[in-house]
C-alpha cells in the first residue's frame, strides 16, 4: 500500500523524501482555497511566484498580477489572496500571477523534488482524495502554516484527507495521526474549532471574516490545481 504522510511546515519539509510522492500544499487561509476557485472558474493558469518582485517580470504580458503580504493586498497589485477576487467574472481566461506569504513558497518548496504538485482545500476535499485514491503513489501532505510555523487550519484539511484514505493508504507518521485526531474533534464545527486559530484573529482584525467562511465550505469545486512547470492548471 502506499504511505500518507502529514508535513506539518515547510521546515520540516527537508525530512521527507518526496522523489516519488504526490505532494498537496495546503494553505486553506487562504491560498489554496483561493487558487482552486480561481481554476475552477476558468482561470487559464495561475503562476505561483516567491517574491512581491518576480510579478513584476511578467508585467508585460496582459496577465492579472495579484500580491499578498502579511494578508493583505500589496499596494499596486490588481488583487491579492481573498477567494472572492477569483469569481468567473474577473478570472475566467485570465492568466494570474500570484504571490502570497506562505502558500506560494510552499508550492516552490516543494516542487524542487516532488513527482507532482497539486493544490488541496476543503473546497476540492472529496476530489483530491478520489485523485489521490487512484494513483498508487505516496502521498505528503505540506502544510503551509505561517512563516514556517505550525496552524491549526491546514492541519485540519490534512486530517480530513486522512480520514477519507485511511483504508487504501498506511498512516506513514504522527503527524498524520495527530492530524486526523484534530480533524475528528473539529469536523462537527470547523468555524467554531477556527475561532482558536492566530490566522483567523488576523483575518478577523483585517475584516474579512466572510473569506474564512468561503475558505471552509466543502466540495463546492472539482478541479485539481496541478502545478505544470511554473503554472497551475
Ligand atoms: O500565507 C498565505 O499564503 C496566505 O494565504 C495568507 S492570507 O490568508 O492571505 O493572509
Amino acid at each position: 500500500m502506499p504511505k500518507i504522510e502529514v508535513c506539518l511546515t515547510p521546515a520540516l519539509l527537508d525530512l521527507y523524501a518526496i522523489e516519488n510522492s504526490i505532494v498537496v500544499v495546503i494553505d486553506i487561509l487562504r491560498a489554496t482555497s483561493s487558487i482552486t476557485y480561481g481554476i475552477e472558474n476558468g482561470a487559464e493558469a495561475i503562476i505561483p511566484v516567491m517574491n512581491v518582485e518576480d510579478c513584476l517580470n511578467y508585467a508585460d504580458k496582459g496577465y492579472l498580477l495579484a500580491a499578498e503580504r502579511n494578508g493583505e493586498v500589496v499596494e499596486g497589485y490588481d488583487f491579492g489572496n481573498s477567494p472572492f477576487s477569483y469569481t468567473k467574472e474577473k478570472v475566467a481566461g485570465k492568466t494570474i500571477v500570484l504571490t502570497t506569504t506562505n502558500g506560494t513558497k510552499a508550492m516552490h518548496l516543494a516542487q524542487e523534488r516532488a513527482y507532482q504538485v497539486i493544490v488541496g482545500s476543503f473546497l476540492n476535499l472529496s476530489s483530491v482524495c478520489d485523485y489521490l485514491k487512484k494513483q498508487n503513489r505516496d502521498v505528503l501532505l505540506l502544510c503551509a502554516g505561517w512563516k514556517d510555523n505550525f496552524n491549526l487550519e491546514d492541519t485540519l484539511f490534512a486530517g480530513a484527507v486522512v480520514e477519507q484514505l485511511q483504508a487504501d493508504f498506511t498512516v506513514g507518521d504522527d503527524s498524520s495521526v495527530a492530524a486526523l485526531d484534530m480533524y475528528q474533534l473539529a469536523k462537527g464545527d470547523l468555524r467554531e474549532y477556527l475561532k482558536k486559530s492566530s490566522h483567523n484573529h488576523r483575518l478577523v482584525k483585517l475584516n474579512i471574516e466572510e473569506d474564512v467562511q468561503f475558505c471552509l465550505r466543502l466540495n463546492v469545486c472539482n478541479t485539481i490545481p496541478v502545478l505544470e512547470g511554473e503554472y497551475l492548471v
